[in-house]
């Protein structure tokens, strides 16, 4: 019975080389594993801490998931690549080169016969308005093209140096432990279902393995991460599953 696979935010990249690229090695591993039965992959968002594709060269690492990745691709298995916040600056390699299908913000359609409304997670919910001009900015064209005038040694230190920074204010403000009713995923999901018929939403970027009832039988689900969870979700036969991946 084939199943269609979820994960999300890898951070590759952080804290440090070797950190990453045991983490990197552990997500081979994983894509090796559910390969036989895998009909379809979906990675929603934040594979990598920062990425950054310049008109000639693409940030050095991350060769092994990449390969495994395109491995995959070329036998026929689709593999969606969402935009996260963190690698959003994505023009034409990982489709051209890796055969990836990237999704700049939702996907809505059914799987195993399921609608499903998937996104990375950030930016969904009507309150997080000063949030969604700061990314409008991050996506526009003008900064991409002023970003991609930096030479990309600079470019880089500078996109680490604020990863950086940005994840220690959000470890402050934006703790894991809030109640469920100020989760703004969790708002936008109850809000949707009164206007639209959905059954899962997917969503990562918290960082937060949820897997919620909520209204009109929908289900809510937050993937997890890579950094201290390793969770992955499976839909199948009508089902959808949480897990955790050990090595
Ligand atoms: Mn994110």
């Amino acid at each position: 019975m084939s199943k269609t696979y979820f994960a999300s935010d890898f951070h590759l990249g952080t804290p440090n080389y070797s950190e990453s690229l045991k983490r990197e090695k552990k997500i081979v591993q994983w894509l090796n594993q559910i390969e036989p039965d895998c009909d379809s992959l979906f990675l929603v968002g934040d594979v990598f801490d920062f990425w950054f594709e310049y008109k000639t060269t693409v940030p050095k690492y991350f060769n092994r998931l990449l390969g495994k990745l395109a491995s995959m691709t070329d036998t026929g298995i689709p593999i969606y690549f969402f935009k996260g916040n963190h690698d959003m600056w994505t023009f034409n390699y990982l489709e051209k080169e890796i055969g990836l299908k990237i999704i700049d913000e939702e996907w809505i359609g059914t799987i195993q016969g399921k609608k499903c409304y998937i996104h990375h997670g950030d930016a969904l919910w009507k309150g997080e308005r000063s949030y969604k001009i700061i990314r409008k900015i991050f996506r526009s064209k003008l900064a991409i093209w002023l970003f991609g005038r930096l030479h990309p040694n600079t470019g880089i230190a500078l996109a680490q140096f604020l990863s950086k920074k940005s994840r220690k204010k959000s470890h402050l403000n934006d703790q894991l432990d809030i109640p469920l009713e100020k989760e703004y995923q969790y708002q936008f999901a109850q809000d949707y279902v009164q206007t639209h018929d959905v059954d899962y939403f997917i969503f990562g970027h918290r960082h937060k393995p949820m897997k919620i009832p909520i209204e009109k039988k929908a289900t809510l689900i937050n993937l997890g991460d890579w950094i201290s969870h390793f969770t992955f979700v499976t839909l199948e036969e009508n089902d959808v599953k949480m897990h955790t991946f050990s090595d």
